[in-house]
């Protein structure tokens, strides 16, 4: 039996893992949930009701996404996005999660936090862009010459930064990111991991995936 995996198509978490996943080309069993009715199976095994989540063959449960995606190229890494400095590449996911996604969320849901305006949001945010852009002006990704875990984990996060406003972020100084945004977004491996599929609660079907 592979891997049961619990996914929500727009998440940019499970899109990460679906990433990995995908290149790995590591079947799992994939259940499309909707975040606001969660199958009990999936608390069950997690409660803090998070996707992705992941329930190994053994009943091991993975529930961070970083995790997943070191599983999966644990299982097979075809195009080395495991990079050998490690902790580096970590360290890139770690200011995605923390600050940036806070700065995203608040420029994204502005109206929830008037406390201050979009545009001061979306300066916070901008910080890490303009670090991106730097490492991007050295190196064709993150990490270098190869493509690896540290670009995949992040580029769902700058795609939803860019679109939530399309025209501003083109006409934005960031030459590098949005070349490097822009090939991911026209990748055939991106196109494959946003196929849609029917929910598991209402279809009782869970797909093969990649
Ligand atoms: N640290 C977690 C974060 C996952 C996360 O926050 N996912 C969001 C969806 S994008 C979620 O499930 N939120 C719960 C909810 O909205 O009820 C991970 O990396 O997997």
């Amino acid at each position: 039996m592979p891997a049961t995996f619990y996914s929500f198509r727009r998440c940019p978490y499970a899109m990460r893992a679906r990433l990995a996943i995908a290149i790995s080309q590591t079947p799992v069993l994939l259940r499309e949930i909707l975040l606001k009715n969660k199958p009990e199976e999936m608390l069950a095994l997690s409660p803090k009701g998070t996707v992705p989540v992941l329930k190994l063959e053994n009943g091991e449960v993975i529930e961070e996404s970083v995790e997943i995606m070191l599983w999966a190229l644990e299982q097979a890494d075809p195009q080395a996005w495991l990079s050998p400095n490690h902790n580096k590449m970590l360290q890139w996911v770690e200011e995605n999660d923390g600050q940036f996604k806070t700065a995203l969320d608040k420029y994204k849901y502005a109206v929830r936090f008037p406390e201050q305006s979009p545009e001061d949001y979306r300066q916070q945010g901008e910080l890490f862009l303009l670090k991106m852009e730097r490492q991007l002006s050295q190196s064709r990704y993150l990490m270098g010459e190869q493509l690896s875990l540290a670009d995949m984990a992040l580029l769902p996060f700058i795609r939803q930064f860019a679109s939530v406003d399309l025209q501003w972020f083109e006409q934005a100084p960031y030459p590098q990111l949005q070349a490097w945004l822009k090939q991911f977004i026209d990748s055939a491996l991106f196109r494959s991991i946003m196929q849609k599929y029917p929910t598991w609660l209402d279809s009782q079907q869970e797909v093969s995936f990649p």
